[in-house]
């Protein structure tokens, strides 16, 4: 924590490193309490930077310096300077070694980032800037090091000492210790380097690479929970022959291993050869762990292994170039999954996520570009926009170009600068290199903040058959960025007839015909037409399909329109956003009028997107799931967040009364295939299904139960009960507790009661799982939540210290729970200004990610508005904030 008012950092001011670092010797004297870090650094002069004052400016933070030497040589005093952040050696040789030697205290690190304790085990997070919380280095992510490392610690207590790349040797010490040397072989940055030292369990596989190698795969994890690791073990070696197959990418060491820790500020890191996890993100058996997560482990496992070639091998030549590693990879795990479970379904999650929280960043006091151009604390731009908004843009990229040339692209990319540390534009100029696009233009992507809105409109002239769309974009303006210019991207779209079929595309003046189906037609101006001819009839457009651009597209759709696309279009995206946009309609027209019945070609049309039986369940899940409350709030001037709730409340109580019989035939024919457990026996018939067509149908199941939970009676609520009860699975099992936990507060509440003590009793001992726990009670809209929240705030299985755990109580509910979060006494707001403050000198990262709810207030009405500024204003006022707080509040506030 630092007094003096924190300083941002600017692209413009990026300069090479004076100093080179080009071998790294570390030795770890591990222990909780005191840890002994001794450094040799082969350091020399960048002949490819400008001169400075001669000096070696070294990063280093909460260390105790404790010997200094260059070239073998001892320092005195005179010849460095040591302050809070930096070692400065004064006057230093073109080529020389300096050693150091620091003490570092791991038990007391609560931030979580350097060397750290998780439970019993020692582990490291080092990206972005935790390197320096270890030994002084240049922590920048354009210096690459070859690095030797040799751990010591207690042989009883730490038997297994793991860091990157090779073991290179064991030896047992005397006093009970034992040594452990590794060696990467491979130039790094120091954001990738790790180790772990603890009591771990491991299971072992291997994966031989298409060109032959055999590669070891360990994954550890704390000894009980050695049986739930088959999925990501199984999800590894998917991802591994995925990269090969798509991206002609093999994997390089003969050895990888993941770690799951317990403690973890984000969901996973991709360290050289030792990728280090939160424990959610690996652990998974069916009876804990709900199809969501097994899907989130297969790409969390992915996306880290996929970092390997990019983000590892290609690495960023700075932050502000976050974007590269991570949108680009997020693309690669969000193609993987979509290969592995279902390409629309896929997609709809993706989109689903990036409008729930990107396109409200983008358009909120946070909004950055992909590619920011400054920052305070670089932890606060692990954000959405850089990883999904970054994928979009990639994936933008790839349809401009087409597979073929996207993948000759990407082969240029990993041959022209693997081993280095580059740019999103040394990105985007392999794109045009290899494909001879211009994508000048495109650019504006990376650099302008800010949601494009689409406006589009028709008009149709019967007598020529023709149809001429007009789009017109325009950008709101973002903080420190008043103007936009207009943006170069694909619009994926398709014309649909009456019969629900598809027209041709033809444009005026195209010689050759073009036939039906989908076309990508390119924008790049503020208001550009596209005619179609031929047409017999006036035809519905089918636009964005796919999602083509992160836009938002309005179109003046009559209902009837929709309704045809929801019941017609092809691209199940598309299908899935006209029943969105249909139901939007109707939750905003409630809220506005709240007695208003929904139509009944609504209810019509929910019945007959139920009644399919030839689609895709999973797809189904999600056209008949209604917007959420966050996103119907995102439509709206001023959130009307009570409005919101009733009104979707509202509307699913019509669905479940008008639709009942039909949510209860679907319910049971898809229920028929779970297996169930005995409750007496506490054994299941037969195996739970874990494939995607399984999970498709327990999603489509559960979404009828939340449904009829909306109006229960009594067979309703007894068939809840035995879901919860003889669950064979988490996801069945979760899905009955959330029905049940809405009988909070009412006179059945005995039975939400009932469920939860049952649940906590079988689950205690098992933190994930009571995690859920804690989420579901803290999600939950019934009135009393928010003092139940404060309770389980002082319930014994609580801790401060376990981001998990806070996530799974502060954050469920300040994100997860508008309409009790937004009360309108402020005392949701003021639940959250209080952890925050609590957990700002302990976990800065995690405080300031934790208070986003409240930087929104500007979308709120008066009263409210002046409650969450008041909070904002109260975190402020506080002595000794962190810089990632005060750029987070200096951003909303000011
Ligand atoms: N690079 C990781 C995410 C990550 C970032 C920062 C962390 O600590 C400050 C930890 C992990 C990824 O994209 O998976
Ligand atoms: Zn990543």
């Amino acid at each position: 924590m630092y007094r003096d008012t924190p300083k941002p950092t600017r692209l413009e001011d990026y300069q090479p490193p004076e100093f080179l670092i080009d071998r790294a010797e570390l030795r770890f004297d591990l222990d909780a309490v005191e840890t002994l870090v001794s450094a040799a650094l082969e350091i020399r002069r960048n002949p490819a930077a400008k001169r400075g004052d001669g000096s070696l400016r070294l990063d280093g933070e909460q260390l105790e310096l404790l010997e200094i030497a260059l070239d073998d040589r001892a320092l005195p005093p005179v010849e460095y300077v040591v302050d809070e952040r930096t070692l400065v050696v004064q006057r230093v040789p073109d080529r020389f070694q300096l050693r150091t030697r620091v003490r570092i205290h791991p038990a007391a690190n609560t931030a979580l980032e350097g060397l750290y304790i998780s439970g019993d085990m020692l582990c490291t997070q080092c990206e972005a800037e935790g390197f320096r919380r270890m030994t002084y280095f240049l922590d920048r992510p354009d210096v690459m090091a070859r690095f030797a490392v040799t751990l010591v610690a207690d042989a009883t207590r730490y038997p297994v000492l793991l860091s990157n790349g090779n073991p290179i040797d064991q030896e047992t010490l005397p006093g009970g210790r034992h040594l452990a040397r590794w060696e990467d072989p491979f130039p790094k940055p120091s954001y990738l380097f790790a180790l772990v030292a603890g009591d771990l369990a491991r299971i072992e596989d291997s994966f031989t690479t298409a060109s032959g190698r055999e590669v070891a795969l360990h994954l550890y994890m704390e000894p009980r929970n050695r049986d739930k690791c088959g999925h990501a073990m199984r999800s590894l070696k998917a991802a591994m022959r995925w990269d090969e197959e798509h991206y002609g990418r093999e994997y390089d060491l003969d050895l990888f291993m993941i770690v799951a820790v317990s403690h973890f500020n984000m969901g996973a890191m991709e360290n050289k050869g030792l990728n280090v996890f939160n424990a959610k993100y690996v652990l998974a058996s069916p009876e804990t762990a709900t199809d969501q997560d097994f899907a989130g482990i297969a790409s969390v496992v992915a996306h880290e292994y996929f970092h390997n070639w990019t983000g590892n091998r290609i690495t960023c030549r700075d932050w502000f170039q976050l974007s590269l590693k991570e949108g680009f990879t997020v693309f690669r795990d969000q193609e993987f999954s979509a290969d592995q479970g279902g390409r629309d379904v896929q997609r709809i999650a993706d989109v689903r996520a990036l409008r729930a929280r990107q396109f409200p960043e983008d358009a909120g006091p946070m909004a950055h570009p992909v590619r920011p151009s400054s920052y305070i604390e670089i932890n606060n731009f692990y954000t959405t926009t850089v990883y999904e908004k970054g994928a979009e843009l990639v994936r933008m990229q790839a349809r401009l170009l087409g597979p073929e040339r996207f993948r000759a692209a990407t082969d240029l990319y990993f041959q022209r600068h693997d081993g280095q540390a580059v740019t999103t534009e040394d990105f985007v100029r392999c794109m045009e290199d290899a494909s001879g696009l211009d994508l000048t233009q495109f650019r504006r992507w990376y650099e302008q903040a800010g949601t494009p809105v689409l406006e589009c409109t028709a008009d149709w002239e019967a007598g020529q058959g023709t149809y001429r769309l007009e789009v017109r974009q325009h950008t709101d303006p973002t903080p420190g960025q008043p103007e936009k210019s207009p943006r170069h991207m694909p619009l994926a779209l398709g014309l649909i007839g009456t019969d629900g079929r598809e027209l041709p595309v033809q444009l005026a003046g195209e010689p050759a015909p073009i036939g039906p189906g989908t076309r990508v037609l390119e924008l790049r101006e503020a208001r550009q037409v596209f005619e179609f001819v031929g047409l017999s009839e006036r035809p519905v457009p089918s636009l964005l399909r796919g999602f083509s651009a992160p836009v938002k597209l309005r179109f003046p759709y009559s209902d009837e329109e929709l309704t045809r696309l929801m019941a017609a279009d092809p691209d199940g995206v598309a299908r899935w956003n006209a029943a969105q946009q249909l139901a939007e309609r109707v939750l905003l027209a409630m809220v506005v009028t709240p007695d208003t019945p929904p139509p009944q070609a609504f209810i019509d049309a929910f019945a007959a997107a139920l009644g399919d039986q030839e689609a895709d369940p999973a797809l189904l899940a999600e056209v008949l799931a209604l917007p959420s409350e966050s996103y119907l709030g995102d439509q709206m001037q001023a959130v009307d967040v009570d409005g919101i709730h009733r009104a979707r409340e509202a509307l699913m109580v019509q669905v479940a009364t008008a639709l009942r019989a039909d949510l209860l035939e679907r319910y049971h024919a898809l229920h028929r295939f779970e297996p169930v457990t005995d409750q007496a026996a506490a054994s299941t018939d037969r195996e739970p299904d874990l494939s995607p067509a399984a999970m498709g149908r327990r999603a489509l199941k559960n979404l009828c139960l939340g449904y009829l939970m909306r109006a229960p009676d009594d067979a309703v609520l007894a068939l809840c009960q035995r879901q919860y009860a003889t669950a064979a699975t988490m996801t069945d099992r979760i899905a009955g507790l959330r029905g049940l936990i809405r009988l909070r507060d009412t006179d059945q509440a005995e039975l939400a009661e009932q469920a939860l003590t049952d649940f906590y009793q079988r689950w205690s001992q098992d933190a994930l799982v009571l995690d859920k726990w804690f989420a579901i009670q803290a999600q939950a809209s019934a009135p009393g939540t928010l003092g139940r929240v404060k309770q389980l705030l002082r319930h014994a299985n609580f801790s401060i210290g376990n981001p998990n755990r806070v996530r799974s109580l502060i954050g469920a509910f300040a994100a997860g729970n508008p309409v009790c979060f937004h009360a309108a006494d402020g005392g949701g707001y003021r639940l959250l200004a209080e952890q925050v403050a609590r957990l700002d000198p302990l976990n800065p990262q995690l405080a300031s990610r934790l208070l986003h709810p409240l930087t929104q207030w500007r979308r709120h009405d008066a009263s409210r508005q002046a409650l969450m500024r008041a909070e904002l204003e109260g975190l402020r006022a506080r002595d000794g904030i962190s810089p990632d707080l005060f750029e987070v509040l200096g951003k909303c506030l000011d």
